[in-house]
Parts: structure tokens; C-alpha cells; sequence
């Protein structure tokens, strides 16, 4: 069995426990270990195999675990799993994949309209048929149908780019062992940092091709060779995605690697860019158009101008080197050719993060321990910033739990002053909520006393666009609340944003001088590369936060980085490349 095989049915024991209500520490214990298990790169067989290893050191997986695991690798089945699946409808599992239908709310459809398939509710939604069952009415009626063909869309199936990235660095580490690779780099999406990656493509210089597609063929993580040539070849790797490799000589790397980093909107771009210089552009190089321009129909290839390095690509057709993060057929040649590409932001810019938890609500690691990893990172401050009463699943913070949590904050900041030099400051934050109703779940007196507010919307994700609207911007204007987190409540693959008029929250947070926030998650990534674009075209400030429930959560900054990276935007752009007191004075400009 794969490790994607494994981590399915560990999560369809999950749903299956989770439909019968079962304890949620098990669930959620299931869950852990089913997403361990999805984004490992490397296979479970071969971690087993390894003598130096045990499937107990992967993150979440304990001896029960590793048992079940160990019996689908050797069976393909589990025992559980076969019972369960007596017990429970087969139709629950595809119905719990929808946004928005918990177990519960299965339940319900299968008992009150006995749906039994994925249609069978598209149906029962269309007739309006949910909305007559307890519990339910005509707005998640239509949100279900909504969130159906949101799940249905082809588009979701992509990887997310931080599961993507590790199959590529991966990738990288094997090519850059084969002797007759004089350079190897990654190029396509995964290049230009999108949210999520279809395939990985590979660029090799070597002259050797035969030598080179073997060792990619000899990869110990290919699943499957899909296609092999003379100098191109297709794999299927980890998580089955497919990775597509091509070999040139040393004088076209640069060109192939600019070729096949795309975008295709681009590249069509730069291609009309060099026909109207009389250049032609492809994978192997830049040439001269004999005798001929733009609209000649057969004109000859003539002097080769460029190729080796992406850099002359360039260069030869009057452009400074573009990011491949910019290069998705926007403005970009624009800027680039008038000198107006901006300076993007660099994950070494950054010197703070301004969202995350503890185990005083979500996380899953201490107010210590979050601390001294983010100092570990070479971060300069942090603000803790826990949910609050709202949130009542995390055990949301009350006033009383806050204001002993912000004690022990003080008491921390002074034993790391003792400590450490520089020490890392830690900032009295917290993530209140926008309630339903509007408003906010702690009062204003209390939030005047932090150092850092958070305000999110959690709760009330199906009201109207005007109703969501005017929640986000009261939020805005309430003068105590540094910046709104995750604007648009989307999460990549899963479930599509709430309906927000996001122009509207721009304007308000330019106006209040609000920050808002690219949440560095890689499910969210919200907000986008064009709402960040927007927001900087306003001067809104961004914030870009990992909201971290674990000491590793602290490692997705890149990935906010590199979306900020897409929408253009530049250090000063960006509230936590501030200095400490850079960031408190721009705080006390709001006020
Ligand atoms: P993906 O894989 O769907 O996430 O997106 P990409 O951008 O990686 O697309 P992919 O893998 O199909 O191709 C990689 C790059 O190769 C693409 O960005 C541009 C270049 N390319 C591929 N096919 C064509 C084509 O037909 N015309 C042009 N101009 N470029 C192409
Ligand atoms: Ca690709
Ligand atoms: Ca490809
Ligand atoms: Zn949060």
C-alpha cells in the first residue's frame, strides 16, 4: 500500500469513529497520524525497512498506531476498518468529504432523507427537500450545493505547494547526486510559488542525457515511468504526482529553465516581446530573425544571442531579470522593461510573527515552548495570541484566563531579558472573535490593555455579503484591533472563501490605518497574491503571520512570504519586517 492509500483509510477510520461519536481524542489522534502519514515524502515500507528506524518516531504515530499501520502494509487491510464499514452507510464517507457536513449533520441526511450517495444529496438539495430536515434550512441548503460542486471542481485536486515543495527538494537532492548533472533546478509552478502545483518539472544541464534520465528512472520514490525519451521523461513520485524532467546542453540551461518556469501567459508575452525586436525565443535560446520581423512566415533562424543563463534571456530582449514569482502574465514585462519591478519581500526580512497559539486554547505546545522555537528562529518578538471565549471548541479564552495568561507573559519576558542577548520580546496578544451578531467576544476595556489584537471571523460564514461585510469592517474600526487575520475565511482545496466584499475591507483598513493579514498556512494563504496586490495599490500595511498551533507551525512563513512575494509586495509593505519599536510606532500612529 502507498503512504496516500494508508493516510485515506486512517482517515476514513477517523470519519467512521468520529460518525458513530466516538471520543474525539481518538479521532483527532487518527486524523494526526493520517496527515502525518499523507505528507511524508519518503515511503512508509522504506521507513519500516530502514533498521535505524521505527514508524514511532513519525510525528503522532504511537505503538497502537504503528500496529495498524504495519497490518496494511503486510495485508493491505484492517480489521477495524472492515467492521466499522459494516456498521455505518457506505454513502457517509463520500458525504463527510463536503465542506461544511460534519458527522453530525451526515447523520442526519442519511437518517431523515436516507441519502445514500453524493448525487443523491445534490438532488435532495436541488428539490429542496434538506432544507424540511431538523437542523437545516434553505441558506445551507444552498451552501451545501455550492460546496458540492466546489468539491467536484478538477481544480482541487492539485497539491498544495508546501506538500508539493517537499517532494521537490527531495527530487532536487537525488538529481544533484547524479555525476552527469552539471546543473539541476526546479522549474514550473512550484517555481513561481503558487498556492498549489499540478506536476513538478525539472531542468537538467548535462550532456549526458541517457545517464541523466536513468538516474531520475532509478529514483527510489518513483512509483511508475510514464513516458521516457531521449531527453525528456515523466515519473510518477510521492503522493502520485507526476514530475516531468528534461535534459539540455549547458548553452540553453537558462533558456529551458525560463521556458519551462512559464508561466505560459508569460512566456506567450515574451515571445511577442522578441518578435517585435526581430528575436525569437524558445527552449534552446534566443536568435536572431533573418531577413525578417514579426509577420514574415517562415523566417530563419540566424545568430544565437542567449541561453546559458536566464539572466541574458533577459537581457536580450531588453528586460532585467523577472522573479518567477511575478511572472504570470500580469503587468510584469511592463514593469520590468520601464525599471519599475519592485524589490520583493525576503523570508530574512522578517523579525517577528504576530499570530499564534498555545495550549491555553488550540495549540499544542506551550507559551514556553512556542517562545523559545520562535527564538530558535531568530525572531525578535512574538505575539501569543490565543482564541478568545468565542471560540468555545478551543476552550476560547475568558477575561480572567487572559489576564492571567498576559502575568505570565510579563514573567517570562523578564527571566528571557535575563537570559539571552538579544532577547526575544514577547507581545500580550489575543485573536478575538467577530461575533454573529456583531461586535466582538472580549470587551474593549480588556483589549486596550494588549499589545496586539487579532480579530478574526470564524462563526456566521454563510450570512450575506452585507452582513459579513459590515462585521469585518466594524472590526476594522474598532480603534483596539491591529489587524483582521485570514480576511476571506477560504481554505485552498476545501472550502471556497465567505462572501466578502473585500474592496470594502481594504478601503476601511486604509482609512484606520488597519493592518490585515496573509495568513502563512498553506490551506489558507489569505489573503491571496491579488488581494495583497490590492491592499498595497491602497497603502494598507500586511501583516504576514504563520498562526502556528505548534512549534513547527512556526516554519510556513515562507510559504506567506512567497504569497506576498506573488502580489508584488516589498519589506516596507510588510508590518513584521519592522524592528520592534519600528512596529510599535507604527501602532501608535493608528491610535
Ligand atoms: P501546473 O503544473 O499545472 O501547476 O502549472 P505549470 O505552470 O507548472 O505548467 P506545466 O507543468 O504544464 O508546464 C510548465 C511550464 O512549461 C509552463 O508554465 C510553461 C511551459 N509550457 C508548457 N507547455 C507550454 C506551451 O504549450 N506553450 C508555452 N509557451 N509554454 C509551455
Ligand atoms: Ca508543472
Ligand atoms: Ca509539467
Ligand atoms: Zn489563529
Amino acid at each position: 500500500m502507498t503512504n496516500s492509500e494508508i493516510a485515506a483509510a486512517l482517515d476514513h477510520l477517523a470519519d467512521l469513529l468520529e460518525y458513530r461519536g466516538e471520543n474525539v481524542f481518538r479521532v483527532r489522534a487518527y486524523r494526526k497520524a493520517a496527515r502525518t502519514v499523507g505528507t511524508l515524502v519518503e515511503s512508509l515500507a522504506s521507513v519500516r525497512a530502514d533498521p535505524q528506524r521505527a514508524l514511532t518516531d513519525l510525528e503522532g504515530i504511537g505503538a497502537d498506531l504503528a500496529g495498524k499501520i504495519e497490518a496494511l502494509l503486510d495485508t493491505g487491510r484492517l480489521p477495524l476498518l472492515e467492521e466499522l464499514e459494516r456498521q455505518v452507510p457506505a454513502a457517509v464517507f463520500e458525504l463527510m468529504r463536503v465542506p461544511g457536513l460534519g458527522p453530525k449533520k451526515v447523520k442526519s441526511l442519511v437518517d431523515g432523507l436516507g441519502i445514500d450517495s453524493l448525487d443523491g444529496l445534490e438532488r435532495a438539495c436541488r428539490e429542496g427537500r434538506v432544507r424540511g430536515v431538523q437542523g437545516f434550512g434553505a441558506k445551507t441548503e444552498a451552501a451545501i450545493l455550492d460546496n458540492i460542486a466546489f468539491a467536484k471542481s478538477p481544480e482541487h485536486a492539485r497539491l498544495l505547494w508546501q506538500d508539493a515543495d517537499a517532494i521537490a527538494a527531495m527530487m532536487l537532492a537525488w538529481m544533484r547526486q547524479c555525476p552527469q548533472a552539471r546543473q539541476v533546478e526546479g522549474a514550473g509552478s512550484w517555481r513561481r510559488g503558487r498556492e498549489t502545483v499540478g506536476d513538478l518539472d525539472l531542468v537538467v544541464d548535462s550532456s549526458e542525457s541517457a545517464a541523466v534520465i536513468d538516474h531520475f528512472c532509478r529514483w527510489s520514490e518513483a512509483a511508475a515511468v510514464l513516458q521516457r525519451g531521449d531527453t525528456k521523461a515523466s515519473i510518477r513520485g510521492p503522493r502520485d504526482v507526476q514530475i516531468d524532467l528534461r535534459v539540455v546542453e549547458r548553452d540553453s540551461f537558462g533558456a529551458a529553465l525560463q521556458y519551462f518556469t512559464g508561466s505560459k501567459e508569460h512566456n506567450v508575452r515574451l515571445r511577442s516581446r522578441a518578435r517585435d525586436r526581430g528575436l525569437t525565443i524558445n527552449e534552446y535560446g534566443v536568435h536572431r530573425l533573418e531577413g525578417g520581423v514579426a509577420g514574415d512566415a517562415a523566417p530563419a533562424r540566424g545568430e544565437r544571442l542567449a541561453g546559458a543563463t536566464e539572466a541574458e534571456v533577459y537581457e536580450a530582449v531588453g528586460l532585467p531579470w523577472i522573479p518567477p514569482e511575478l511572472r504570470e502574465g500580469g503587468d510584469e514585462i511592463d514593469r520590468a522593461s520601464g525599471g519599475c519591478l519592485p524589490r520583493l519581500v525576503e523570508l530574512a526580512d522578517i523579525r517577528g510573527d504576530l499570530h499564534m497559539h498555545t495550549t491555553a486554547t488550540d495549540g499544542e505546545d506551550t507559551l514556553g515552548e512556542m517562545v523559545r522555537a520562535a527564538a530558535a528562529r531568530g525572531l525578535s518578538y512574538v505575539a501569543i495570541t490565543d482564541h478568545g471565549q468565542r471560540v468555545t471548541m478551543a476552550r476560547g479564552l475568558d477575561r480572567t484566563r487572559l489576564l492571567r495568561q498576559w502575568d505570565e507573559i510579563d514573567r517570562l519576558n523578564e527571566s528571557l531579558a535575563e537570559e539571552g542577548r538579544p532577547p526575544i520580546v514577547v507581545l500580550k496578544g489575543i485573536e478575538v472573535d467577530m461575533l454573529e451578531k456583531g461586535g466582538l467576544d472580549l470587551p474593549d476595556e480588556v483589549l486596550k490593555r494588549a499589545d496586539w489584537v487579532v480579530a478574526s471571523l470564524h462563526y456566521g460564514q454563510n450570512q450575506p455579503r452585507e452582513r459579513i461585510t459590515q462585521r469585518i469592517v466594524e472590526a476594522i474600526e474598532n480603534p483596539y484591533v491591529s489587524v483582521i487575520g485570514h480576511p476571506t475565511g477560504r481554505l485552498i482545496n476545501r472550502r471556497p472563501p465567505y462572501d466578502v466584499d473585500i474592496e470594502a475591507v481594504i478601503a476601511a483598513a486604509a482609512r484606520t490605518g488597519t493592518f490585515l493579514e496573509i495568513n502563512a498556512n498553506p490551506w489558507r494563504l489569505d489573503l491571496d497574491d491579488r488581494h495583497a496586490a490590492a491592499a498595497k495599490r491602497a497603502g494598507v500595511k500586511v501583516v504576514i503571520s504563520t498562526d502556528a498551533h505548534s512549534t513547527a507551525g512556526l516554519d510556513v512563513m515562507r510559504c506567506g512570504v512567497l504569497q506576498a512575494r506573488r502580489g508584488g509586495l516589498e519589506a516596507d509593505d510588510v508590518v513584521n519586517t519592522r524592528t520592534l519599536a519600528g512596529l510599535k510606532k507604527l501602532l501608535t500612529r493608528r491610535g
